[in-house]
């Protein structure tokens, strides 16, 4: 086996309250991979979750996490059985952004950083990567997610927060643009003068802030976090993701097209849509008045 594929094959007792019993539930076939430094990866049932494992750093971007990181999407790309990704953090934090202090001892001490090489290196292919995946991407906001590492957030598809999680736009403190995809994001979600407020002042949003602006989808208590984003990465895994991965190739399309190229890309979409066996699954189900198996055909 290669890459991923080593992973240990572990099994683990869950126990959950379920009115008012104790149940015990063996979440069978778990591949765990802990080898990969500073990221660990493991499957479950169709999700990938791929936790940023610097926790005394916040889980800071240094070199070998974008490398690692990179990397890990590319497999996941090129991986059918993956039907939904979780990124998420190790520790009290998300992500805070590029580790400043790495890219100070890279940059000498004194000297500038050339930071559009940075970007265009290591931090653009990763959110290129996050936009283009066909499989849904959930990120599971642990904690705080500062500067790329709340780019990086607004990169997945959809945000599950813990009531704990702090968004801030670290920038404008250190004298930067907000990067990694962030200017492109952040206006199309909150409007313009909001996404230059939230950059130009800085002030941390926490997450009942970030729902009511519509830049996460759900709060829930720390505690609930996992169980919540298990419960919607399981969901999305189990859906036709052939056809989930047209509709979100086709919303992107249209924040850009005008109507009638927009209508012309739907016909073209739907057209593929309605040849996958996901569609004859769910048209049949119906007819039959059972729940569609999905397999992501
Ligand atoms: C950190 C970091 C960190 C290293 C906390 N680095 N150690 C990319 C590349 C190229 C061009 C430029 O742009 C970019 C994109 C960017 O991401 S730029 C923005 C970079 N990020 C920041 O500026 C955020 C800096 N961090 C903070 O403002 C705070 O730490 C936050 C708000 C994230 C959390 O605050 P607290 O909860 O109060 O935690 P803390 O500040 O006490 O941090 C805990 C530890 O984590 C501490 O280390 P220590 O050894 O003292 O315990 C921090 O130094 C370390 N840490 N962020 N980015």
């Amino acid at each position: 086996m290669a890459g991923s594929e080593r992973g240990l094959w572990v099994g683990r007792w869950a126990l959950c309250w379920s009115a008012g019993w104790v149940r015990f539930e063996i979440a069978a076939a778990i591949r765990f991979n802990p080898g990969m430094g500073v990221l660990l990866t493991s499957d479950e049932a169709g999700v990938r979750t791929i936790t940023f494992n610097r926790p005394d750093a916040l889980n800071a971007i240094d070199d070998a996490l974008t490398t690692e990181l990179h990397d890990a999407l590319r497999k996941t790309q090129r991986d059918r059985a993956v039907r939904c990704l979780v990124l998420t953090g190790a520790g009290r934090a998300f992500c805070a952004g590029q580790d400043l202090k790495s890219a100070q001892e890279k940059s000498g001490g004194g000297g500038p950083m050339d930071f559009a090489d940075e970007l265009r290196r290591r931090y653009n292919p990763i959110i290129a990567l996050l936009r283009s995946l066909e499989t849904p991407v959930l990120a599971s906001v642990n904690g705080v997610a500062a500067g790329a590492g709340w780019s990086i957030a607004l990169a997945c598809d959809l945000r599950v927060a813990s009531r704990a999680a702090r968004f801030v736009g670290a920038f404008s403190k250190i004298g930067l643009i907000p990067d990694s995809g962030m200017t492109w994001a952040l206006p199309r979600q909150v409007g313009l003068a909001k996404a230059l407020e939230i950059a130009w002042l800085g002030e941390p949003l926490t997450a009942d802030q970030a729902l009511t602006l519509g830049l996460v989808n759900v709060v829930v208590e720390p505690d609930d976090l996992a169980a919540k984003t298990r419960e919607l990465a399981a969901r999305l895994a189990l859906s036709a993701t052939r056809g989930l991965a047209l509709t979100k190739r086709a919303m992107v399309a249209g924040l850009l097209n005008d109507v009638e190229t927009q209508l012309e890309y739907e016909a073209d979409l739907q057209g593929i849509a309605g040849r996958t066996r996901d569609h004859r699954e769910g048209l049949t189900a119906f007819i039959e008045k059972r729940a569609a198996e999905f397999k992501g055909e």
